[in-house]
């Protein structure tokens, strides 16, 4: 990776030094509206149309059956079962632990307030196909919608589709599978058609395609919500003299080998820790399968050698990374001073590939500086809340002038009435009684 002296660059290069590469949607948004047009008004026809011309795949149905689940899940081997197990187990329970409490609140004496959650009644879960079969994000995605209450939880992914994530679809209550992928899927889970439930709000990650067609689906108050806007996926790690440079190198590759485009950056204030980097980095790529991806990636990626460590969570607050891995000598230390980032890694004994897979939290994660104002994903984004409230003849009395004296102080009469009707009817109550 290339080396840069933080504290040489200019302001201006620093900010570039920082700076995303650009999202390649070019070209993209006239042909993702096409298909949406094309699934919005031909429905399953068009569904299976696209499937054969996009993915290459003969189905002349779009929902897996009972038969093709079970058929599945037997392929997948009890070793693996387990292993899905365990995560399921420890997402499941930080999930439920994120359940909401309602609030009942007495704001002035009579006026009660009250906060209450609701799940979404229907979801979508997208789960990319490609050359890495997601597993892990089928759980991600799934569990907290279960956990949450969400009526209809339904998931596409397109064909041919792994038999894991069938089987862990299954396993995590999913009621529908389809196989259908790219812009075609988030159309049809947008809008409906005659064997695709219409979801409400639509979750996951995916290519160019499904990213265009999720915004403008999102856009359209006919189509979805979605969870959070989409980029490459990146890595930030912060480490010091007493990192060992061989677990920071596969920290940096297992981010690296997601995809050409992921990002990937080391910030230290020990240049010979960088150097050691360097060298672990080219011992390990050599042993990966997907090398080739990592290499290129880390074409795009760099090591900033800073002054202290105070700066170096600057750096990492201006680029608000969606992993933030720290393994200094006291990494909690750290943890008050660190804004802007999906989701922290303290210390040398917890790579991010624990939370990708199995500690508990979710991998669904603020990419592209998104970490600034977005959260990771969790119970919270498969429901919404609202309010309710309820006063008593006191509390009307209690907080009524007030009302009328704002309401006419915007020149909002019929809202000042409301009021005054009621309070006049309180005084005629008591003034006969
Ligand atoms: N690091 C990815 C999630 C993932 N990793 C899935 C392995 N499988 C984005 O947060
Ligand atoms: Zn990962």
């Amino acid at each position: 990776m290339k080396i840069l002296d933080w504290n040489t660059l200019t302001d201006l290069e620093q900010a570039q030094a920082l700076r995303r590469p650009a999202l390649a949607q070019g070209g993209r948004e006239a042909q993702v509206a096409d298909i949406i047009a094309k699934v919005r008004q031909g429905g399953d026809a068009a569904l299976i149309e696209l499937t054969r011309t996009l993915d290459k795949a003969e189905r002349d149905t779009l929902q897996l059956t009972q038969a093709e689940i079970d058929a599945a899940s037997e392929r997948v081997s009890d070793e693996l079962k387990a292993a899905i197990d365990l995560a399921m187990a420890n997402i499941e329970t930080f999930h439920r632990a994120q359940l909401p409490t309602p609030i009942v609140q007495e704001t002035s004496p009579g006026v009660h307030c009250e906060l209450h959650f609701q799940p979404i009644e229907k979801v979508g879960l997208y789960v990319p196909g490609g050359t890495a079969p997601l597993v892990s994000t089928v759980m991600m995605l799934a569990i907290p919608a279960r956990l949450a209450g969400c009526e209809r939880v339904v998931l596409c992914s397109p064909p041919p589709i792994n038999d894991a994530i069938i089987y862990t679809a299954g396993r995590c209550g999913v009621d529908a599978i389809y196989t259908l992928g790219g812009a075609q899927a988030v159309a049809a889970m947008a809008y409906g058609s005659e064997t695709i439930t219409k979801v409400d709000k639509i979750f996951g990650p995916g290519n160019t395609w499904v990213t265009e067609a999720k915004r403008q689906v999102s856009g359209d108050v006919d189509g979805a919500a979605i969870d959070m806007p989409a980029g490459p996926s990146e890595v930030l790690v912060i480490a010091d003299a007493d990192a060992d440079a061989d677990f920071v190198a596969a920290d940096l590759l297992s981010q690296a080998e997601h995809g050409t485009d992921s990002q990937v950056i080391l910030v230290t204030p020990c240049t010979a820790l960088a150097d050691k980097v360097n060298v672990a980095l080219d011992q390990q790529l050599a042993q990966l399968s997907r090398a080739e991806i990592a290499r290129q990636a880390l074409l795009e990626s760099r090591t900033f050698i800073c002054s202290d460590l105070a700066q170096a969570v600057q750096i990492s607050n201006t680029y608000a990374p969606e992993h933030l891995i720290v393994q200094t000598a006291d990494s909690r230390a750290l943890l008050p001073r660190l804004k802007n980032a999906g989701s922290i890694f303290l210390g040398a004994w917890t790579p991010e590939s624990v939370g990708d897979y199995a500690s508990g939290t979710n991998h669904t994660l603020p990419t592209y500086g998104y970490s600034r104002t977005y959260s990771s994903l969790g119970l919270a984004d498969y429901q919404r809340r609202f309010t309710v409230q309820e006063l008593t003849p006191a509390g009307l009395r209690a907080i009524g002038p007030a009302v009328e004296l704002l309401a006419a102080t915007e020149t909002l009469d019929a809202h000042k009435n409301a009021v005054s009707l009621r309070l006049a009817k309180l005084e005629k109550q008591t003034v006969e009684k």
